[in-house]
């Protein structure tokens, strides 16, 4: 099939109701590149015969490798249909009308029956021909009465491992709709149901592919009917999930509403429960029923990517219809569900109709008993005859050379790729059930630009008048999502340029000419320019020579390319943009926005680029000339345009949970190795790059695969060095319990002392009173004595403030007044002036006020006394202010009475800053590994200023640079006594766990356990796929033990399992790291230390050792061989 000439492609890009933007989305594994495979085929971009192999889209050496896709990559195709000039007016007017329903054009509008009954089970010919999709026909003559239309698809196949959900949020963000696969074996899988809500949320429309069908067939051995309510099942699994997401949806509106309306009620009026029985049955009256997934809806398609098949029911509809004399339309409803062929009246009847009697639905009966035929006669039970009469029957052509194939798998897809060409149906799918760029972004916009309404407003401005037009004359607005690499020499200018067979042979021809006719000259000693042959050679050669100097040069070099998506305008190389960082705030549009001027544009095509003048509106494209101010994403913006908009969406990252740190083998690369990291920083939007404060370069990655990808990347493109990587560093949290008091105080204290502050020590002690965590510091100046409980918060609020963070960031980061108010100290309960801060304060008091109420009288009311959040003011540890008199104020301040003065003019407000600041290091850095904490409470019960200070009084002078002196020092005190307050309490470390997911069989189930147990997962749940033989495991798995799990697993199953490994939450590890043995038996068995069993204090020194903190172990120096007394 010869490919499609770039101009056809550049030409369909203008032509907007003709253009689909769409992602390929699903589970790991489930066939997404595959798929993607034989649509390029229809293109010619690949053979036909190596479709379903090659994975052409998984371009990476590493993922041809493994065998999964680790980055996603976009391709334009081309599809062309003809059809009736019936059909095709009533598709326009269906397109118009935007309606699902457009599938009545189908395959069928043009397709004759050419069917003979030989076999049993009448096997019917969809050919689809008619409804050609290659360039092949595009010069053959057309019937009068066909209509052609061209199509341009830019499709982006994207990664199913949950790595690199990132992937998945930017491909969704670009497109309009969506194909969602789903393995028909392992149905709805983990990852399926992340990327159906990302559909959801970006308003993306999805068509179902229930692909693998032929596993059911050969692999499961399932009967047309066991197959069909198999897949009854899938249908029901997707659906349901679509459900959720819609009562979600609803329920929120609905929430949404209410609050509008009770304000604008205003806000003394409460809502009569009148009112809520009437949203109640609000919710149920709205019609869904346009989100679910049914074949009689055209939006499932049944598929098996790897032979090269699919369909949609209403292919059959076309054909059956004419045999059985019913009405298409009437028929397509009736080719999936309860209905069946009444055999003596020859019509359609319900179950009612069946009255006892055992008669297969018409999706048995009509569809799936074909597509089991073929596969029995070629596949399974392999029978020559039959298969060529079935050929025959279904008007295919198959040479005879073909069929007579020992490899059956060929004559299936030979068979196949002409009966049920998956490229056809799938492309005549998308451009009937996908919306067009003008008719998606009437939809997607306002959601897009007004998140928050229920009602978007009417646009008033013009660019939001383009972007829901989707106007290419508008003024520019473009979304990047992702910047890629590309190596330089495949950007277009650089590419040596392929000559077609005939410009060589011309090109040939000259130079030949030229060699003779300057043999001649020199044979007859002619005057004038003397060419001899070597000179024309050696010239060919330096020109060669250059030509290859040239590429080398660029070779391994690369350039970042922007994947953009426009929506409205025209953008044009040489144009000159805005562009808007993701901070971008309209409010100060100078911040966060510079200018660009378009270097060049491509439409992607794989690892190959086109270069482009110009792209409309409607159009997934690549641009040069970002770098250095698009970092991972940004929008484009017209620079006639005042201000712009921010269309940063919220992605699916996994949080990043893999760290290492890196280092050039070679000490004089760094240089390399810093620009590496810059370029995968850029080229990756989920990995986070950072250089610690000990000047570490250190490399976020949320899992251990991505890990794996980045550090190929670094190596083999970005940095091109060697490089060592650490071991990967996981984080724990610190926490501790209300457990009995242990004898572990003496050894909580060694940690400290062995940090040298054994005199400090002294100076912050236990309050010999006061309740448990209760500790009284004094500084070494002797100036401040402040005392401060440590409480372990209480489960409720802790799950709160962990799950809250965005909430508390909210509340923080717009929080400019805090930085105002001269102190620095702020109670929750303090005034803050900007709106969207004083929303977040509002709600996080309502919200907090029923839980701390809950928690009991040591908590109840302390709300409203949160003078901070830590770590990093955010975190999930609070210091609550227990003073009795507001803390925060400073003495500019009114209220000066409750301002205790004390020596030399300091204040004890003078110390809040440091108090703030010594528990923010103390929360970042807990007592046992310096890791942070998790659900601290630190009450501030007194503070003051002492008198009998050893360097008391001085003038006002003295007093300030002594205050210098103190704030330091209680900054060092608050936060000892907030880490010696937490050892009083039991200590214990939390763990990172993955939640993991196993599909696997019954056979290797017990190895599978058996991995899991020796890396100290839990098992939750487990289950057994209904109607397979597969199981399905859900389990807990510590990430420090994560590491070669996955290997590990496949290895053992024999390749039989896979998991999935997503980060979950941290889980308190319930043993106490500094237990000791202390019966007898317990140092018998286990020694002094116990350090065999006690893996809380291993993980501990070995987070210790590395951060360089005191270890208490043994070494043996002068180790003797050692007898064992009992033999003696
Ligand atoms: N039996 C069968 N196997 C298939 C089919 N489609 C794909 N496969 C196989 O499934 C495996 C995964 O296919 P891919 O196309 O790489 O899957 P993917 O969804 O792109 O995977 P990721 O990109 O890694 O998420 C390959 O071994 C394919 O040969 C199918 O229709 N039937
Ligand atoms: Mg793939």
């Amino acid at each position: 099939m010869p490919s499609i000439p770039e101009a056809e492609l550049i030409r369909l890009q203008a032509n907007q109701a003709h253009v689909r933007n769409i992602c390929i989305l699903a589970h790991v594994d489930h066939g997404k590149t595959t798929l993607s495979d034989s649509l390029l085929a229809s293109n010619g971009i690949i053979s036909s015969k190596l479709a379903g192999k090659v994975r052409f889209l998984d371009s990476r050496a590493d993922e041809q490798e493994r065998g999964i896709t680790m980055e996603s990559s976009a391709i334009s195709l081309y599809f062309k249909i003809r059809r009736r000039a019936a059909a095709a007016s009533i598709a326009a007017a269906a397109n118009k009308a935007n309606a699902a329903a457009a599938a009545a054009v189908a395959a069928g509008g043009v397709v004759t029956d050419q069917s003979n009954d030989t076999t049993t089970t009448a096997i019917t010919s969809t050919t689809a021909s008619s409804t050609e999709d290659s360039a092949a026909n595009s010069g053959a003559s057309t019937p009068a009465e066909s209509v052609a239309e061209e199509y341009l698809i830019n499709l982006i196949d994207s990664p199913g491992h949950v790595d690199f959900s990132g992937e998945v949020s930017t491909a969704s963000r670009l497109c309009d709709g969506a194909l969602v696969l789903v393995d028909a074996v392992e149905g709805v899988c983990t990852q399926t149901h992340t990327v159906l809500r990302q559909a959801w949320k970006e308003s993306v429309r999805p068509v179902l592919v229930i692909n693998k069908i032929d596993r059911l067939i050969t692999e499961l051995q399932f009967t047309p009917l066991e197959a069909y309510i198999h897949l009854n099942k899938i249908l029901e699994q997707v659906n349901a999930v679509m459900g959720t997401f819609f009562s979600e949806n609803v329920l929120e509106e609905d929430y949404r509403k209410k609050a509008e309306k009770k304000k604008e009620q205003g806000t003394t009026e409460s809502t009569t429960g009148l009112e809520d029985t009437f949203s109640d049955w609000h919710v149920e009256t709205q019609d869904d029923s346009h989100i679910y997934f049914h074949p009689s809806q055209g939006n499932v398609i049944f598929a098996s990517a790897i032979d090269g098949w699919a369909f949609r029911v209403d292919q059959f509809a076309a054909i059956y219809a004419q045999k059985l004399g019913m009405k298409e339309g009437v028929l397509r409803k009736c080719l999936w569900g309860d209905f069946y062929l009444d055999p003596k009246t020859k019509r359609v009847i319900g179950y009612k109709g069946l009255k006892g009697r055992a008669l297969k639905p018409l999706a048995i009966h009509l569809v799936l008993d074909n597509v089991w035929k073929v596969y029995d006669i070629v596949v399974v039970n392999p029978d020559k005859e039959m298969t060529e009469k079935v050929v025959k029957s279904l008007n295919l052509k198959v040479l005879p050379r073909d069929l007579r194939s020992k490899d059956t798998r060929a004559v299936l897809t030979t068979i196949f790729s002409q009966w049920l060409p998956l490229s056809t149906c799938v492309l005549l799918a998308v451009v009937e059930q996908l919306p067009s760029p003008a008719a998606a972004q009437k939809i997607r916009m306002p959601k897009m630009l007004h998140p928050f309404e229920t009602t978007a407003p009417e646009p008033t401005e013009d660019w939001e008048k383009g972007m829901i037009a989707c106007d290419p004359s508008s003024g520019v607005v473009a979304y990047v999502s992702k910047m890629v690499s590309v190596p330089l020499d495949v950007l277009p200018k650089n590419k040596r340029k392929t000559l077609s067979a005939e410009e060589m042979r011309e090109r040939g021809r000259a130079q030949r000419e030229h060699l003779v006719a300057a043999a001649k000259s020199a044979e007859m000693g002619e005057v004038g320019v003397h060419l001899d042959v070597d000179e024309v050679l050696a010239n060919r050669e330096l020109k060669e020579a250059e030509d290859k100097a040239a590429a080398e040069e660029l070779e391994g070099k690369e350039a970042l390319i922007g994947f953009s998506r426009i929506y409205s305008g025209t953008v044009r190389v040489g144009q000159k943009l805005k562009v808007l960082g993701p901070k971008y705030d309209p409010a100060y549009p100078t911040q966060h926005c510079s200018e660009v001027t378009v270097d060049s544009l491509f439409m992607i095509m794989g690892r190959d680029l086109i270069g482009l003048d110009q792209v409309p509106a409607g159009n997934v494209f690549g641009i040069g000339g970002l770098e250095g101010h698009v970092l991972k994403y940004g929008t484009l913006w017209s620079a006639e345009w005042e201000g712009g908009q921010n269309l940063v969406g919220k992605g699916l990252e996994t949080a990043p949970i893999v760290r290492v740190a890196l280092e050039p083998e070679d000490p004089s690369q760094m240089a390399q190795l810093v620009r590496g990291l810059q370029l995968l920083n850029q080229a990756d939007p989920s990995v986070q790059v950072l250089t610690q404060e000990t000047g570490e370069h250190v490399i976020l990655t949320s899992g251990e695969v991505h890990l794996q990808r980045c550090m190929a990347d670094l190596r083999e493109r970005f940095a091109r060095i060697e490089i060592s990587m650490s071991e990967p560093i996981v984080p724990f949290r610190e926490t501790a319990i209300d457990a009995p008091a242990q004898i572990v105080t003496s050894s909580a204290m060694a940690v400290n002392e062995a940090q040298g502050r054994d005199q400090v020590a002294k100076l912050i002690s236990k309050s010999e009173t006061g309740a448990r965590g209760t500790i009284v510091a004094t500084t070494p100046n002797r100036h401040v004595r402040f005392v401060v409980r440590t409480v372990p918060i209480p489960e409720d609020i802790k799950k709160y403030l962990s799950d809250n963070a965005e909430q508390i960031q909210a509340y923080v980061e717009d929080n400019g007044g805090i930085a105002k108010n001269n102190s620095g100290v702020a109670v929750l309960t303090g005034e803050v002036e900007t709106g969207e801060k004083a929303k977040a304060q509002k709600k996080l008091l309502e919200e907090l006020t029923p839980l701390f109420a809950k928690a009991g009288e040591e908590w109840k009311g302390r709300e409203k006394d949160i003078l901070a959040f830590g770590p990093r003011r955010v975190g999930p540890n609070l210091l609550i202010n227990q003073l009795g008199f507001d803390f925060s104020r400073n003495r500019n301040s009114n209220n000066t009475d409750t301002v205790e003065e004390g020596h030399g003019g300091i204040t004890v407000q003078d110390m809040a800053e440091s108090i703030l600041t010594g528990f923010q290091i103390a929360t970042n850095g807990g007592p046992l590994c310096g890791e942070p904490m998790l659900g601290m409470a630190f009450f501030l019960q007194e503070i003051e200023i002492l008198d009998n200070s050893q360097e008391a009084g001085g003038s006002g002078g003295e007093g300030r640079s002594k205050m210098a002196v103190s704030s330091g020092q209680v900054i060092t005190s608050m936060r000892d006594a907030c880490r010696l307050g937490f050892l009083e309490w039991s200590p214990r470390l939390m763990l990172a766990m993955y939640s993991c997911d196993i599909q696997t069989t019954a056979e290797v189930l017990g190895k599978v356990y058996a991995v899991i147990a020796r890396r100290k997962g839990k098992i939750l749940h487990e289950e057994m796929k209904e109607g397979t033989p597969f199981f399905s495991i859900q389990a807990l798995l510590p990430v420090v033990e994560s590491f070669g799990f996955s290997d590990d697993i496949r290895k053992r199953t024999s390749g039989a399992a896979s998991p999935q490994l997503i980060f979950s939450h941290f889980e308190v590890l319930d043993m106490d790291p500094f237990w000791v043995p202390n019966t007898v038996e317990e140092l018998e068995d286990l020694g002094e230390k116990a350090d065999r069993d006690n893996v809380a204090k291993k993980y501990m020194d070995v987070v210790r050792k590395r951060k360089g903190l005191f270890v208490e172990q043994k070494i043996v120096e002068h180790a003797e061989k050692q007898r064992t007394l009992r033999k003696n």
